[in-house]
């Protein structure tokens, strides 16, 4: 289902004065927010077609109905988030779950939508229908040559889809591991995955990136061979300047100090892109600021603090991706409240005082410092992200316009009550 222009004009308008006066109020004391504003506009956060339908845990899954059941009705949810927020113009493709059958087609949907193809993400983390060998002692760190070569074959050919799409990155996530104290040789391990990843490299076209994403534990719990950002960026280093480490916010051990991670990456230039998610114990995947608002605004300010000093354009020289699961929301309602989160934590990190904080830092100022940063943190800069939304042609509240419409109930009626979205 596609959604009118007119509907968004008439929603916006019902909304248009209480939004005005409350937006008034906040820019009052914003000299800079044309600017801030255009920074909004212009960001834009990557969808997983892995996460348009529910999600579910190793004890079950609850679906819902209407869930898109093939990779041209996956683009439609994409463009249908899109047109509600103007902020989710990309998809990252997961594959084999996603195989374009029709390049042509599939590139003329996306653009139909106003979507590109962002980072591509192969997977060796499974056992696919007639795979030859398996990957239950793990793909690239694997003691067998054959296994190591399947794998990094599969990795090329996501490549070539993502070629054919106009993709411009491979996201390379890893379930290798041991579950056990003595299963593994740390270093063969290393040794093997690294010259799987070189070879993969060689198969990356002038103008990719390749991003190595970690991940502490699970599904192997003892230990994991891309675990933590320091063993990612040693792959990084040692493949070239194509390789990035990637950040997905719930790999981390818990009380990990992200922003100081971001921090580092960024100031090395290996930062690559990030997958937004929340947990409270471990990579749970919920959505993006349920439960640690002010880390991501920590996050996020560490990142427009590093960005700057590197001269880095926000919206396009990383990769900016959600990778959550939705258990028992509405897959579409919960990553509208993902990506204004995102935006809500990228905007505060905007009107950070830079200057009052560096000299805060300089001379010691413990208090202040805090100040700067909890004064903005504490500042509702929704009206702002609404407006952001509103002179780019979205609604100004996107779930409410979702449920007025009753989108999920169109949906429901267009693919049935019953239906299974592939993915997690
Ligand atoms: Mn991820």
């Amino acid at each position: 289902m596609n959604i009118d222009k007119n509907q968004i004009t008439a929603h916006n308008q019902q909304l248009e004065t209480a939004h005005r006066r409350k937006f008034a109020q906040l820019v009052e004391d914003l000299p800079n927010h044309e600017g801030i504003l255009q920074k909004l506009v212009d960001f834009q956060v990557a969808i997983p077609s892995w996460a348009l339908g529910t999600g579910g845990t190793r004890f079950g899954r609850f679906s819902g109905g209407g869930e898109p059941g093939n990779l041209e009705e996956k683009i439609a949810d994409i463009g249908l988030l899109h047109a509600l927020n103007r902020s989710s113009g990309a998809i990252s493709l997961h594959i084999p779950w996603d195989i374009p059958k029709d390049y042509a087609a599939i590139r003329a949907l996306a653009s139909q939508h106003g979507l590109v193809f962002d980072a591509m993400n192969s997977n060796t983390f499974q056992d696919q229908p007639g795979q030859a060998l398996s990957y239950k002692f793990g793909s690239m760190q694997h003691v067998d040559k054959a296994v190591r070569k399947q794998a990094v074959d599969h990795n090329i050919e996501v490549i070539k889809h993502g070629v054919e799409l106009g993709s411009k990155s491979l996201t390379v996530w890893l379930s290798d591991g041991s579950s056990f104290p003595g299963q593994l040789n740390f270093r063969h391990a290393f040794q093997h995955t690294l010259e799987s990843l070189q070879e993969v490299y060689a198969a990356l076209p002038d103008d990719w990136k390749l991003f190595v994403e970690y991940k502490a534990f699970e599904p192997n719990f003892y230990s994991t061979t891309v675990g933590d950002w320091g063993q990612s960026l040693l792959y990084a280093s040692k493949l070239g300047d194509k390789a990035y480490t990637l950040v997905d916010l719930g790999h981390h051990l818990p009380n990990a100090n992200i922003e100081q991670i971001v921090a580092l990456l960024l100031m090395e230039g290996k930062l690559g892109g990030f997958h937004f998610n929340d947990s409270k114990y471990g990579d749970d995947d919920l959505t993006t600021g349920s439960i640690k608002p002010y880390q991501l605004f920590l996050i996020f300010n560490e990142l427009v603090d590093g960005m700057d000093n590197k001269g880095m354009n926000h919206a396009r020289d990383l990769g900016w991706m959600i990778d959550a699961s939705h258990n028992v929301k509405d897959p579409l309602e919960d990553l509208l409240q993902s990506v204004e989160a995102i935006l809500i934590a990228y905007a505060q990190a905007l009107l950070v005082d830079r200057v009052a904080l560096a000299e805060a830092q300089v001379g010691n100022d413990v208090v202040q410092a805090q100040e700067i940063l909890q004064r903005v943190f504490r500042t509702d800069v929704r009206p702002l992200v609404a407006e952001a939304r509103l002179r780019a042609g979205a609604a100004l509240d996107p779930i409410q316009l979702f449920r007025q419409l009753d989108m999920r109930g169109e949906l429901i009626k267009e693919r049935g009550a019953k239906t299974v979205a592939t993915g997690l």
